[in-house]
C-alpha cells in the first residue's frame, strides 16, 4: 500500500482545525489532528511545505519508521509546530493501519484495559454562586469529576470562566489581536481556598474537584497553594508553575501532598524527564495533537507507569475530533490510565467531524468503528474558513505581561 494523496484541510465551524488526510492507493483515507490554537497557520505550513512532498509513496504501515524520520529528519527537533504536524501523520497512518486491520485502532494498542473512560469536565463562574451553579450542571450532565475555575474579586477576566449567550452556549472571543486579561497573584492566592471550601460545602467530600492554576505561579507560592488545598484533598493542581522549568516541581513536592498534574504544553518526553524519574508529578497531562501523535504518547504513559504516574490527556475543545478520538483509543488502551479531560464541541463542529466515540454518563468509548472512526466532512468544512484567532495575554495591575 502506498500514499497517494496528503491534504491539510483548515476549518473553522466556530474555532479553527487543522487536518491531515492521507488517502492510499488502495483508496483507504486516514485523519490527523494537526490543531495549535492561536499559532494555526504554522503548522499548516510545516505540513504543505515540508512533510507533504516526503509521504507521497510512503507505506503507510510503517508507522514507526516514519515517525523517526519526520522527527530526527528535520534536524530541528521539538517544539509545538514540528510536533503538531508530525502528530498529524502518526495519527493518520494509525487511522489507515487500523481500517486496513479491519479493528478500532485501540485494538492495536493492546485492546481495551477498561469498560469505559472516566472524564472530568470543566465549571466556571464570575464568582462562588456562578461557581456552584455551573458545577451543578456539569453533575447533571454525568461528569464523574469537575475542575472547578472562579473569577477573583478585582480582576475583569480570569481563565477558566468562559462567557456564555442567553442559551448557556460558551461565547468565543476569537479576534484578530489577542484580548488582555488582568493579573494579581495575591488575589488569586488569598480566593481558591474560599472556592474549594464553597464547593465542598455544597457537594461533599467525594467529588472529585481539579483545578487549573495555568502556569502563573512561582515555585514558593505554588507550594503555598498547594497547601492551603490540602484539607480539601483536590483531585489535582493543574501547572501550578511555568513547567519548562523542571527544577520548580522538587520545590512543589518538597512542601505539599496535593497531587500535581502537569504537560499540555510539552511536546516530548524530554520535557518530563525529571518530573518523572523523581516522582515530582502524578499526571502527565500531554495531548496526541501536541505530542507528536499516538505513538510517543503511548511511550511516555509506559515510562510514567514505572513510577506510578497516571495518564490525563490534555482535552479542550481546541483539540479537534480527530485528537479527542486518538485520545479515547489510547485512554481505553494503557494500563495506567487516570483521567480524561472532556469538554464536547459545538453540534457544527461535530457535523463537519462526525466521530464514533460516545459520551455517556461522562465515560466516553471509542466505538468499535475501524480505525480511529472519524470522517470529515470537506464540504462543510470549506464552508467555515479559518479565521484569524488568538489566545488572550495577561497583564499585572501596572501593565507587566504575566504568563497566560
Ligand atoms: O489553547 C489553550 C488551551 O488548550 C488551554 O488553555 C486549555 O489549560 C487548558 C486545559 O487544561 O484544558
Ligand atoms: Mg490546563
Amino acid at each position: 500500500m502506498k500514499i497517494v494523496d496528503a491534504k491539510v484541510v483548515v476549518t473553522s465551524p466556530g474555532r479553527n482545525f487543522v487536518t491531515l488526510k492521507l488517502t492510499t492507493d488502495e483508496g483507504l483515507t486516514g485523519l490527523g489532528d494537526a490543531t495549535l490554537n492561536g499559532r494555526e497557520l504554522a503548522v499548516v505550513s510545516y505540513l504543505a511545505d515540508h512533510v507533504v512532498p516526503l509521504l507521497i509513496g510512503l507505506d503507510p504501515h510503517r508507522v514507526e519508521d516514519t515517525w523517526q524520520s519526520l522527527y530526527r529528519g528535520a534536524y530541528w527537533r521539538r517544539g509545538p509546530v514540528t510536533m503538531a504536524a508530525i502528530a498529524a501523520v502518526d495519527v493518520a497512518l494509525w487511522d489507515i493501519k487500523a481500517k486496513a486491520a479491519g479493528l478500532p485502532l485501540y485494538q492495536l494498542l493492546g485492546g481495551a484495559s477498561r469498560e469505559r473512560v472516566g472524564t472530568y469536565g470543566h465549571a466556571g463562574g464570575r464568582d462562588i454562586p456562578e461557581l456552584l451553579d455551573s458545577v451543578r450542571a456539569r453533575l447533571a450532565e454525568g461528569y464523574p469529576a469537575v475542575r472547578v475555575q472562579s473569577g477573583i474579586p478585582g480582576l475583569k477576566a480570569v481563565y477558566g470562566v468562559v462567557d456564555t449567550d442567553d442559551t448557556g452556549a460558551p461565547v468565543l472571543h476569537q479576534q484578530a489581536r489577542p484580548l488582555v486579561e488582568d493579573w494579581d497573584t495575591a488575589a488569586y492566592l488569598r480566593h481558591v481556598p474560599a472556592v474549594f471550601e464553597a464547593v465542598r460545602a455544597e457537594f461533599g467530600a467525594e467529588l472529585p474537584l481539579l483545578h487549573d492554576v495555568h502556569h502563573r505561579l512561582t515555585p514558593i507560592q505554588a507550594a503555598r497553594l498547594g497547601k492551603d488545598l490540602e484539607p480539601y484533598r483536590p483531585f489535582w493542581l493543574e501547572d501550578c508553575t511555568p513547567a519548562e522549568n523542571q527544577e520548580a516541581l522538587r520545590l512543589v513536592r518538597r512542601s505539599t501532598t496535593t497531587p500535581l498534574a502537569v504537560g499540555e504544553v510539552f511536546n516530548t518526553v524530554y520535557d518530563y524527564q525529571a518530573l518523572i524519574t523523581e516522582q515530582l508529578i502524578d499526571y502527565v497531562r500531554s495531548a496526541v495533537t501536541h505530542f507528536g501523535g499516538v505513538t510517543p504518547l503511548r511511550k511516555l504513559f509506559d515510562f510514567a507507569a514505572q513510577y506510578q504516574i497516571r495518564s490525563a490527556i490534555h482535552g479542550p475543545e481546541d483539540i479537534s475530533p480527530v485528537g479527542m478520538a486518538a485520545a479515547v483509543h489510547l485512554d481505553l488502551a494503557v494500563h495506567n490510565f487516570g483521567i480524561q479531560e472532556y469538554s464536547g464541541h459545538t453540534p457544527l463542529t461535530e457535523a463537519v467531524f462526525r466521530h464514533a466515540y460516545t459520551f455517556t454518563d461522562g465515560h466516553l468509548h471509542p466505538g468499535e468503528t475501524p480505525g480511529i472512526g472519524v470522517e470529515l466532512d470537506e464540504e462543510l468544512a470549506a464552508a467555515h474558513p479559518y479565521e484569524a484567532a488568538y489566545l488572550p495575554v495577561n497583564r499585572l495591575h501596572d501593565g507587566t505581561v504575566h504568563d497566560w
